[in-house]
């Protein structure tokens, strides 16, 4: 669902479902895959339940068959382009949806908290075991600032130049069989993870790689890229603009560098 494939870089939005109502992120969600992101996470806030994450992720799968559906009625549209997957990006058990495509299986790497490293797991996995989510094995690592997720979840935080220390981390996610590492600086960051980070992971490993976290600007985008983010998040941004006009130009602007 998330690979390395084609070496080009991709764009992921984020969706908290306690930012917006159901239809308001479905609306969202649509401009973004317009703009060309190659995935939906939705998630993020820790204590967000599961009907309102259920709700939101029904409303962006109905949006995206319409759309999909309209667009096999015109001959010249790709209706390829809005088979994208919606993925649970989860703050705990209680965050889930069978509506979901697949689901980041996290382990908060660097939490001093048992609670993030392996309780909400065993609570969530009867659930997916049942529904048969996809899961995506995914090390989740909170480097500085770390923000409300590096203070909710306990982190250790990764200071920007510890090479040493996430090269650790992500050989370990490697021999644990993760297919994923998500380097995080939390939502609304003031500084992204560092590139010296971003390098040091890519070149640590196979897994996939996704960054997130403060990043806002082209600049920024380039930069993670070249560092070797296999995925950047974004999150903030959507959450932004009312004007779906100008969240489109926002995302654009963003999502063409890559
Ligand atoms: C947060 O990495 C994501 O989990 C996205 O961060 O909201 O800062 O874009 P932003």
């Amino acid at each position: 669902m998330l690979s390395q494939g084609s070496g080009r870089t991709k764009h992921i939005t984020l969706i908290d479902p306690d930012k917006q109502s159901p239809e308001i992120a479905a609306k969202r969600a649509l401009v973004a895959v317009e703009c060309g992101t190659s995935a939906i996470f939705v998630g993020g806030s820790t204590d967000t339940g599961s009907n309102i994450v259920d709700a939101t992720c029904v409303a962006i799968q109905e949006a995206l068959e319409l759309a999909m559906f309209a667009s096999s009625q015109h001959p010249d549209a790709d209706e390829d382009q809005w088979n994208v997957p919606v993925i649970l990006f989860p703050g705990g058990a209680h965050a889930m949806s069978s509506h979901a495509d697949g689901i980041l299986f996290m382990m908060l790497m660097n939490s001093t908290n048992r609670k993030f490293l392996i309780e909400e797991q065993l609570q969530g996995a009867p659930y997916i075991a049942k529904t048969g989510l996809q899961t995506i094995p995914t090390g989740y690592i909170v480097c500085a600032p770390g923000g409300a997720v590096g203070e909710v979840g306990q982190a250790d935080l990764i200071s920007p130049d510890d090479t040493e220390l996430i090269s650790a981390y992500c050989q370990t996610a490697e021999m644990y069989g993760f297919s994923t590492v998500y380097l995080e600086a939390g939502s609304g960051a003031s500084t992204p993870v560092s590139l010296q980070l971003i390098k040091t992971a890519k070149s640590a490993m196979n897994c996939t790689l996704i960054v997130g976290g403060g990043i806002r600007t082209p600049e920024q985008m380039i930069a993670a890229a070249k560092a070797g983010a296999d995925y950047i998040v974004t999150g903030t941004i959507t959450e932004e603009f009312e004007d779906l006009q100008l969240l489109k130009e926002r995302l654009n602007s963003l999502i063409s560098v890559l």
